[in-house]
């Protein structure tokens, strides 16, 4: 687990050591099922996740939880209350549980979350769980990572609302009204539904599964929710599809990122070349140039 946890802390730093790493396990790494648990602060997404860590071990399933913060320099421990209510899990071989920021990482958190779920597969792990702690664009970033997107709602006034202007029902799944022992929450449901009837039909209708994290209840009928996405994927071809464009895309990322690394490297380098192109301002020749010139070593 202590090397795991090493390990992963070179891949947010993008350190090139990552690509050796990357050949080595090419071959024998297994895919794990990614789930991503988004939703406002507070719905009860880390409840959620632990609840969900509890059924999935009672099936006899190893299951590391990523919690992605964009906005977040901090990286390695848990947040403290997600860390409290983390611990009956802590002694449990495995459960593999770490925060990952992105702040001051180069490429982004999506790409280095990409490369830790690989690392994973490659550790063994059957489920990776990712919930997400930020408010703002981590949405996005998880649905651009997992191929079930659970998106958590409470029947608390407001965040329905809340939901709709993030563009939250394009990237949903699964729904889940979780503290459903509230009041309110049919109502939250019933809203859901008459939203998903404006909006354009997919091929894929979002299931919304009532739960009481709390309590560990609707826990198993969520996750058959996100079982039966998983197989949706699969049958309709879309599961290739995905993997395909996302390692193009995360291609063109990484290739992007190597660039802008080699051209701040020439620049600095070169005080010839830095000079020039102080003087004839073209900072597109020069981009060209130093490419061209890396083409070649
Ligand atoms: N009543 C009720 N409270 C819940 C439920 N699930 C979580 N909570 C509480 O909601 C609060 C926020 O939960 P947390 O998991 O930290 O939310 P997160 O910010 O989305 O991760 C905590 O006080 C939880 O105990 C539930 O099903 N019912
Ligand atoms: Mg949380």
């Amino acid at each position: 687990m202590r090397a795991l946890a090493r390990t992963i802390t070179l891949v947010e730093r993008r350190d090139p050591s990552v690509r050796d790493l990357e050949e080595a396990l090419r071959s024998d790494a297994s895919t794990p099922g990614v789930a991503g648990f988004t939703g406002a602060p507070g719905t009860g997404k880390s409840t959620l996740v632990d609840a969900v860590v509890t059924h999935l071990r009672g099936k006899e399933k190893s299951v590391a939880v990523l919690a992605t913060d964009p906005n977040s320099p901090f990286t390695g421990g848990a947040i403290l209350g997600d860390r409290i209510r983390m611990q009956r899990h802590a002694l449990d071989g495995k459960v593999f549980i770490r925060s990952m920021g992105a702040r001051g990482h180069l490429g982004g958190l999506s790409l280095a979350t990409r490369e830790a779920i690989r690392l994973l597969g490659a550790f063994g792990f059957d489920e990776v769980i990712l919930e997400t702690v930020g408010v703002g664009q981590s949405e996005l970033e998880v649905a651009a990572v997992a191929d079930t997107t659970v998106v958590v709602l409470t029947p608390n006034l407001g965040d329905s609302v809340q939901m709709i202007k993030a563009g939250i029902l394009e990237i949903a799944d699964v729904f889940v009204v979780n503290k459903s022992d509230l009041d309110g929450h049919a109502r939250v449901a019933a809203e859901l539904r008459a939203m998903m009837n404006l909006a354009p039909k997919r091929v894929w209708k979002p299931p919304i599964i009532a739960t009481v994290a709390t309590r560990q209840e609707g826990i198993e009928q969520l996750w058959s929710a996100v079982v039966a996405h998983r197989s949706h994927l699969e049958a309709s071809g879309r599961a290739k599809e995905l993997t395909e464009q996302r390692l193009r895309d995360e291609t063109a990322e990484v290739a992007a990122e190597l660039a802008r690394r080699r051209a701040r490297q020439a620049l600095e380098d070169d005080p010839t070349l830095a000079e020039r192109l102080l003087q004839d301002g073209t900072p597109y020749r020069t981009a060209e140039e130093i490419l061209k010139r890396d083409a070649n070593r």
